[in-house]
């Protein structure tokens, strides 16, 4: 189920343009649109899920999934030294956009 005016949503349906990188029918990912990284970019499921903490545990595969895929796009994207993935969960845990997403970061250092 999506969000009407979830900017994220939004996004996974095409009504905002993205740097995508890939899409299926569950997930979708996108390059950041404020890197921190010289590789930057994010994954998102389809479905809307705030965030880390409000997964079920129906949700498990979906996030299985993700990280599965996070490794496969990092390798796409010229990480073979090495990236970073990152959940910001919560206000406490930094999450600005109200709707799971993956950081990975990556691309030849510095820029920790
Ligand atoms: P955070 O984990 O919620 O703090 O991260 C949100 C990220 O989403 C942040 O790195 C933004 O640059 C990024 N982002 C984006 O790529 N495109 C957008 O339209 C918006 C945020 I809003």
């Amino acid at each position: 189920m999506q969000k009407e005016d979830c900017i994220f949503c939004k996004i996974a349906r095409g009504e905002i343009p993205s740097g995508k990188i890939y899409e299926d029918d569950e997930v979708f990912a996108f390059r950041d649109i404020n890197p921190k990284a010289p590789v930057h970019f994010l994954i998102i499921p389809k479905k809307h899920i705030e965030s880390l903490a409000h997964c079920e545990a129906v949700d498990t595969p979906l996030l299985g999934k993700m990280l599965a895929l996070a490794r496969t796009l990092a390798l796409q994207e010229g990480c073979g030294n090495g990236f970073r993935v990152v959940i910001n969960t919560g206000r406490d845990g930094g999450q600005e956009v109200p709707h799971l997403h993956v950081h990975v970061m990556g691309g030849p250092q510095p820029w920790k």
